[in-house]
């Protein structure tokens, strides 16, 4: 198996894996509609866009007649979707009433460092942490998640996420489809093991290394459920939510997707895709035409993990159109020919440990300090017998090559990104310039996005000098 099928369908072991795990008992479900999380608009007090979000411990029902004790943020399993306007200020306040610290991160968002909500920027129980920035980037699709030390995996399993939505007036431009939950649809996808119906958080040393993959799917918190769609073009905002599972997208009934987004802004045209590979952490925007398919049924099915997440059922009249335009957007790019430097990341192990350039994650250490409005190119090699990602905070960057190759960089993921997938034993170099928001003593974080990787080590931090 070559490299390119290696990051497509993965090895044999993960899949052995994930087979044996499926052996396991399962509790009886009914086919769900699928669930849209609520669009939260915000509340608009002195000049300021205001969203109070309450994370709390609530019940959720994933089984029939089963109360599953989650984290969740306002609902009962993952949070609402937050529409961000650029060039707005908001705040973003997150009072926590669960028995333990959290913290809550803007993936994707370029916001000054005390607003990063790392794990710096504790929540203790019973007080309320407020990110308060102006929206200073494209439209794309972001989400929340705590990055508490140490505590990131397993408060994001039991729930803790949400979509963080920004639109601008390019976005609002573009004749895509944009009504939220009837051809604008969120996808959270996730893959979860439950124990007698209750969230089994519990990785074995080897899970911790290999990946902690759940024999049940979810999307938007429900097990493989169907969505009713019009008969015309679907744009699905889709997120890999998952610890630590790679997943290969693609519809059984080979429907075509357009991906017209990747994590942090448009891509320049919509590039078609029959797989679609997110690993952790990863976005992309999708349409799909389904004008000529009325009455049919397609099956979103991972090819990477070989199980389905759900089903999407023409089953309605359009009552909107839109036709997917040829251009979508002029891309900001770096050019690499004038990167001032190049840092190295070498992702090891050792010992059962993780780390970066032979360093486990340390709060109280600022690994790099990298300057503001210098292009730099950063290598990252994955030394390891298993895949990881590469995820920084603060800003997005360009892929440039793996092993060397621009072709190894995928037509969609020439665009502006925030997390790459880096395979076993290859090599990742993107460019990137810190374009703001200098703060020496407060840092951002660079981590691997499977998130028992990142709590076991595998991450540092930067600042922007
Ligand atoms: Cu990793």
């Amino acid at each position: 198996m070559n490299r390119r099928d290696f990051i497509r369908y993965g090895t044999a072991a993960s899949l052995s894996l994930v087979a044996c795990q499926a052996q396991a008992g399962r509790t009886p479900i009914t086919r769900k509609a699928l669930p849209i999380p609520p669009l939260k608009k915000p509340d608009v007090r002195n000049g300021i866009d205001q969203y109070d979000l309450t994370i709390h411990e609530a019940k959720h029902l994933f089984f029939d007649g089963v109360a599953t004790r989650t984290y969740a943020i306002d609902g009962t399993y993952l949070g609402p979707t937050l529409l961000l306007e650029r060039g707005h200020k908001v705040s973003i306040n997150y009072t926590n009433r669960l028995k333990e610290v959290t913290t809550m991160h803007g993936h994707g968002m370029h916001v000054p460092a005390r607003m990063d909500g790392t794990a710096h920027q504790t929540i203790a129980p019973g007080t309320t942490w407020s990110a308060i920035y102006t929206v200073n980037q494209r439209a794309c699709t972001n989400w929340y998640h705590p990055h508490a030390m140490g505590k990131t995996a397993e408060q994001v399993y039991k729930g803790m996420a949400g979509l963080i939505l920004i639109e601008d007036d390019e976005s609002r431009a573009l004749d895509l489809p944009r009504r939220y939950g009837i051809d604008d649809i969120p996808l959270v996808l996730q893959d979860r093991h439950f124990d007698r119906g209750q969230i089994d958080y519990s990785p074995s040393m080897p899970e911790i290394m290999h990946g902690y993959v759940g024999d049940t799917f979810l999307v938007n918190g429900a097990i493989e459920p169907i969505f009713d769609a019009e008969a015309k073009e679907l744009r699905l905002r889709i997120l890999n939510g998952s610890n630590s599972s790679i997943y290969a997208l693609g519809f059984v009934e080979g429907l075509t997707m357009q991906q017209i987004a990747t994590d942090n802004a448009f891509l320049e045209a919509p590039v078609a895709m029959q797989k679609l590979v997110l690993s952790p952490g990863e976005r992309a925007e999708v349409i799909l035409d389904l004008g000529r398919h009325s009455g049919k049924t397609f099956e979103l099915y991972d090819y990477y993990n070989k199980k389905s997440f759900m089903t999407i059922r023409v089953s309605k009249k359009p009552t909107a159109t839109t036709t997917l335009p040829i251009r979508l957007t002029t891309l900001e790019r770096l050019d690499p020919a004038k990167a001032v430097r190049t840092r190295r990341f070498v992702l090891e192990g050792r010992m059962m440990r993780l780390m970066i350039n032979g360093k486990s994650m340390d709060m109280g250490r600022i690994d790099e300090k990298v300057p503001v409005g210098e292009t730099e190119i950063w290598e990252v090699e994955n030394t390891m017998p298993m895949h990881h990602n590469f995820h920084i905070h603060a800003t997005h960057f360009e892929p440039i090559d793996r092993d060397g190759k621009a072709e190894n960089i995928y037509p969609n993921e020439r665009g502006h990104k925030d997390v790459i997938l880096v395979p076993s034993g290859s090599t990742v170099r993107f460019v990137v310039r810190m374009s703001d928001y200098t703060d020496p003593a407060t840092p951002y974080m660079y981590h691997c996005h499977f998130l028992e990787h990142e709590d076991n080590g595998m991450m540092g931090q930067f600042a922007v000098v």
